[in-house]
């Protein structure tokens, strides 16, 4: 099987990076691009939301599960150390998950076993290259993903 059909069959295509980020686009379902950030660095999400608007986006909003699936083989394709984050965050209130940049609800969460357990106050989500999510303490370091609009 030849690679570019692999490619085709998992739906991941990197294109052209934005300085960076590893970018990639998936789609004839919704036509986004995800960029995932090159830097290990310390997460603030107003800084990293910040970033991401200034390629014209917001930190990933998952919102079902085929997004869920190509974000997570993303993840898998870099293959970086993470964690990777996303835009959700209980910050506001303990237990609500909301999307940072617009503030609506999560419209789909996919917990790992015995998460989310707010271990010492944890209020930021990560998804891991097993794929689920975690609660995660929003000072860590990590990695953060953009996803940017048509
Ligand atoms: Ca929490
Ligand atoms: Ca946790």
């Amino acid at each position: 099987m030849s690679s570019s059909l692999i490619l085709l069959l998992i739906g991941v295509f990197k294109i052209a990076s934005v300085q960076g980020y590893v970018t990639y686009t998936y789609d004839e379902r919704n036509g986004k691009q995800y960029h995932i950030s090159n830097e290990h660095e310390p997460f603030n999400l107003a800084k990293m939301n910040g970033r991401c608007k200034e390629i014209g986006g917001y930190l990933v909003e998952i919102e079902d599960y085929g997004e869920y699936m190509f974000v997570q083989r993303v993840i898998n394709f870099v293959r970086g150390r993470g964690p990777f984050f996303t835009g959700l965050t209980d910050e506001q209130h303990e237990g609500r998950f909301l999307n940072y940049n617009d503030k609506t609800p999560a419209k789909y969460l996919r917990w790992r076993w015995f998460q989310p357990d707010n271990w010492y106050g944890e209020d930021c989500v990560e998804i891991g290259y097993r794929g689920s999510f975690n609660d995660i303490g929003c000072e860590k370091w990590g990695r953060y993903i953009c996803e940017v609009p048509k």
